[in-house]
């Protein structure tokens, strides 16, 4: 996969060089790149911003760096690339999405920051290229690029080959709409605290049973909407009763 992400502040997407996004990059199954925003304006200060029409606090970012920015990253490929701004007007990102985003070929990211960026940007490029505006949650962050971070992290997890045990992709919380049961390893004691007895006993039956239970129980206190969403026909007789 390639990405391209484009930001007034590169600096901010260094981690993308650690740990198993690092790695993802150094072995070549992700081709990245992080773009200057500015190394696109024209003017002797690279102006970005100026202040928003009708009114209201704050700065927008002005299109002509962007246009020039997507027009470099984005040259009339076939397919074009998939277009990704973090704002928190933007759509849920969960897990589906995150799937979805790791079957492209290539992703461009564009960080806003300060109000945002000029509506006329996304319009322009929507009629060349897919555009996702995506939200991290329901608060405000300074800009995009820490929901850069998180995405491409969730992303790059799930490209072939990036983690070493597939099976841990089945079992984690969301794969099955339920947050995941809690885990634990040795000692089976630990400042007088217990490893449950149904994980030593080596009944596959029960350990499953009682990982489902816990994932259930799991989920409704602490996310009524996800049990909710459930779809009836994946659960059984023993689901209920729990
Ligand atoms: Cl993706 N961007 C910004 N600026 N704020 C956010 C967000 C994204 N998601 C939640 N808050």
């Amino acid at each position: 996969m390639r990405v391209d992400i484009v930001s007034i502040f590169p600096e901010y997407l260094a981690p993308l060089d650690l740990s198993l996004v690092g790695k993802a990059r150094a072995n070549g199954t992700l081709r990245m790149a992080v773009h200057d925003l500015r190394s696109w304006t024209h003017d002797v200060h690279r102006t970005v911003d100026d202040t928003p029409y009708g009114g209201g606090p704050g700065m927008v970012m002005r299109p002509e760096p962007w246009g020039e920015a997507l027009d470099a990253l984005a040259p009339g490929e076939l397919p074009p690339p998939r277009l990704l701004v973090p704002s928190p007007a933007g759509v849920p990102f969960t897990q589906a999405l995150a799937y979805e985003l790791a079957a492209e070929p290539h992703l461009v990211f564009a960080c806003g920051r300060y109000e945002g960026i000029d509506q006329r940007v996304l319009d322009h490029a929507a009629a060349r290229m897919p555009v996702t505006e995506v939200s991290l949650g329901d608060y405000v962050l300074f800009g995009g690029e820490v929901a850069v971070l998180v995405i491409l992290e969730a992303v790059t997890r799930l490209l072939p080959g990036v983690l070493g045990n597939a099976g841990s992709l089945a079992e984690e919380s969301h794969a099955h709409g339920l947050l995941e049961a809690p885990m634990y390893t040795k000692p089976a004691t630990w400042r007088g605290l217990e490893v449950p007895e149904v994980l030593r006993s080596g009944d596959h039956g029960r350990i499953a049973r009682w990982r489902r239970d816990e994932a259930l129980a799991r989920t409704g206190l602490r996310r009524p909407d996800m049990l909710a969403a459930l779809d009836p026909a994946s659960l059984d007789k023993r689901d209920v009763a729990a």
